[in-house]
């Protein structure tokens, strides 16, 4: 491995503290990944010089905030290759943007009788938000499925798609499963029937190059909060073809052009969906983060990631009561497994012990655990900062946990 793990991880100052006497082992990273010097830096040097309200100032402070707000915006266009900074809308993450997609797409194109594709292994945000919509306007929720390895069954994805499917809904990457899902081709299939695609990015930017133009997608949703930057910021891009017919998401301040009792006209991309004061320091914070991926060697950083998440996989996978759940060939970051009956946040809590930090839950994919039959799983997820050490530990402290139980 030529990728110097242990130089980035002195960019991380969390990562040197001890939890319960033991170093920390931070293997959450689907859920928040870790904070750079140069995001706290950045972000704490907007607050003390450049804070100010945006789009609204004359003064010094007010073009100084404005200025390094759509600095962050050209930073998302170029790290995920938009063709323009204003087809990348900021939102509070990506929860919010497939909101801001179902309501403003949504409730202009979508009828009754319509249907909306997800699949069997989204985040409960790239369901619901589909599913009050559809209740709203009396179109039907259709489930891709998956098989037994995490792997969507596409043969039956495309015979699912017909005139009147008007939304396919996909993750990038699972966050329970960690299955990489093949959404160039969804996409390309999907557009022979001119039907749109939103896709759940939150798993895939900080695990993966990706170039939303390459895809075709025409929506792509991701938080900053698990790219290494501050909770608070995200991106919905989305094509400007869509996003100028769709309906705004939210009224108020910055989205209009003109306002009376009469009328409101709205104002241009990206200002029509961002109403009200954004989250300035958040989103600048994310610009920074995107900073920082753009100078580390991101390349080797993904492809270390991807040799501790096979290494993890034999370790845990060898342990004898573990279940891995979620054996695809494509995958990223995560772990999830069970270990004989033990509940998952048994195993979580005793980790935790040994300074250990892994999620134990349902994660958020309900379908995920139903189609299973488990109610929960534990999970490690990887980041370009974890190392063997790390996964030893974990491996070592699963171990333990069956001692336990025994
Ligand atoms: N989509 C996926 C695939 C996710 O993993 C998450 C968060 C979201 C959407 C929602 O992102 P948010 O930033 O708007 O909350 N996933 C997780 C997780 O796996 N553990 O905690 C949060």
């Amino acid at each position: 491995m030529t990728f110097e793990v242990e130089k980035v991880r002195h960019d991380f100052p969390v990562l040197s503290q001890t939890v319960n006497g033991k170093p920390l082992r931070y293997l959450d990273n689907a859920a928040s990944a870790q904070v750079p010097n140069l995001v706290i830096e950045r972000g704490s040097e907007y607050l003390r010089k450049e804070h100010s309200n945006v789009h609204r100032g004359v003064h010094y402070l007010s073009q100084k905030a404005t200025s390094a707000y759509e600095a962050a915006r050209e930073k998302v266009r170029k790290f995920i290759n938009a063709g323009e900074a204003k087809e990348c809308i900021f939102v509070r993450g990506c929860t919010e943007g497939i909101n801001l997609v179902a309501s403003g797409y949504g409730r202009k194109f979508i009828n009754e009788g319509d249907e909306i594709l997800v699949s069997q292994m989204e985040h409960h945000s790239n369901i619901v938000p589909w599913q009050m919509l559809a209740e709203e306007r009396g179109a039907k929720i259709r489930v891709i499925p998956m098989n037994e390895a995490g792997d969507l069954i596409i043969d039956e994805y495309v015979n699912l798609l017909n005139e009147r499917t008007k939304m396919v809904a996909v993750s990038h990457v699972s966050n329970a499963l960690g299955t990489i899902n093949p959404v160039k081709e969804m996409i390309e299939t999907a557009h022979k029937f001119g039907i749109p695609v939103c896709v759940d990015g939150a798993q895939a930017v900080p695990h993966m190059r990706v170039d939303v133009r390459d895809l075709d997608a025409d929506f792509f949703a991701f938080s900053g909060h698990k790219m290494f930057g501050p909770t608070g910021s995200g991106v919905i891009y989305g094509k400007k073809e869509w996003l100028e017919k769709m309906l705004p998401y939210q009224g108020g301040g910055s989205m209009i052009r003109t306002v009376s009792f009469e009328k409101t006209t709205y104002a241009g991309l990206p200002e029509k969906f961002e109403a009200g004061t954004p989250a300035i320091a958040s989103q600048i914070g994310l610009g920074a983060a995107i900073d920082y991926l753009n100078s580390i060697d991101l390349d080797a950083a993904f492809a270390y990631e991807h040799e501790l998440l096979e290494y993890a996989t034999e370790r845990l996978g060898a342990i004898e009561g573990v279940r891995i759940i979620g054996t695809a060939k494509n995958k990223a970051s995560v772990v999830s497994f069970t270990v004989k009956d033990i509940h998952p946040h048994d195993i979580g809590t005793i980790l935790d012990q040994d300074g250990i930090a892994i999620r134990a839950g349902h994660h958020c994919a309900q379908p995920v655990m139903q189609f299973y039959d488990v109610p929960a799983t534990a999970r490690a997820s990887l980041a370009f900062y974890n190392t063997k050490a790390d996964v030893d530990a974990l491996a070592d402290a699963v171990t333990k946990v069956i001692a336990v139980f025994a």
